[in-house]
């Protein structure tokens, strides 16, 4: 796929390569010359942008916010600034935009913004939850939760500027977390008729909804391996929750990946499908991890007294 702006940072950086050695030519410099800081930074840049990033919330600054790092930690930035509780972002298929919900207005709406916390939009604008969204594949709608109807939380669709927010679920049932699948033709959701949460499957327009978990246990944050074939969720296993997957087809053979004491939970796969992002608790609050899609290999990314919550690895690299 092709690197977006990569062109024109590498352009960047070549024409720094030669105004410094237009400026060796006329003149002598030290080592703190500011065409080294300035070569140091386009070269940092450059390598930013041709590398995916984490977006994820985080309430470092007293309230959640939406910031991106890159993926081992490094270059955290801050995106959305305000008093109110901002979090659920979900990149574009092109890597491009990010969606959000925040309560910044009084109650939730969805958002959508550039991917550098710029061009901020507002999707929804009700006196109601509106929650938790995530982009279609081919990046035309946005499924998303929301209160507006029955007083429970139902599966909602709207077209990527807002237009034509339906509900798709219009049960009774309290519903959260709607993922499309890869293809674009089913989305999974954890849904609850009162007592735990068990793990929906549906086609996208709502018809042929197949419990993928029976709800013995509480599972929720369900969403897709890059090939469709397995739910990657969170489900409380034995003494605390750790992060399984089933087959998408019939949700059999269920596979733990995490084994620990403590909570690990919004999980998913990076877009190569190599690895998958989440977060766990293993110090008194949460951190972003990744492990490989085995399970194995589990690297601790922020390492923060604050609380890290709900990553996702930017895709169009
Ligand atoms: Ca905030
Ligand atoms: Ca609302
Ligand atoms: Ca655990
Ligand atoms: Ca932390």
């Amino acid at each position: 796929m092709e690197k977006r702006n990569s062109g024109g940072k590498l352009q960047a950086v070549l024409c720094a390569c030669a105004l410094l050695a237009v400026f060796f030519s006329f003149s002598s410099c030290g080592e703190d010359s500011g065409f080294y800081l300035d070569l140091e930074r386009l070269v940092e840049e450059y390598e930013s942008s041709t590398q995916p990033k984490i977006a994820y919330a985080s309430l470092a600054d007293g309230d959640y916010e939406i910031y991106t790092m890159n993926l081992d930690g490094s270059k955290i930035t801050q995106l959305t600034f305000n008093n109110d509780y901002d979090s659920a972002p979900s990149w574009s298929p092109d890597g491009k935009k990010i969606a959000y919900y925040s309560d910044t207005d009084g109650d939730s709406e969805i958002y959508v913004m550039n991917s550098d916390g710029t061009n901020v939009e507002k999707l929804t604008d009700n006196g109601f939850f509106d929650g938790h969204p995530h982009w279609s594949p081919d990046g035309q709608n946005i499924a998303f939760t929301s209160d507006r109807d029955k007083n429970t939380r139902n599966v909602f669709i709207m077209d990527k500027d807002g237009q034509n927010q339906n509900n798709i679920t219009s049960s009774t049932e309290t519903e959260a977390t709607p993922r499309w699948s890869p293809d674009g033709t089913m989305i999974v959701f954890a849904s609850s008729n009162g007592g735990n949460y068990r793990i929906v499957r549906m086609n996208a327009d709502g018809s042929n909804l197949f419990d993928i978990t029976d709800g013995t246990n509480n599972d929720s944050t369900p969403s897709w391996s890059v090939d469709g074939n397995l739910i990657l969720f969170t489900g409380w296993r034995s003494t605390d929750y750790e992060i399984c997957t089933r087959n998408s087809t019939d949700g059999s053979n269920e596979n733990i990946l995490t084994n620990n004491d403590y909570e690990d939970g919004s999980a998913r796969f990076f877009p190569d499908g190599s690895k998958i992002v989440y977060r766990s608790f293993p110090d008194g609050n949460t951190d972003i991890h990744i492990m490989d899609a085995d399970g194995s290999n589990v690297r601790q990314i922020t390492k923060t007294s604050s609380w890290e919550r709900m990553p996702v690895v930017q895709p169009g690299f």
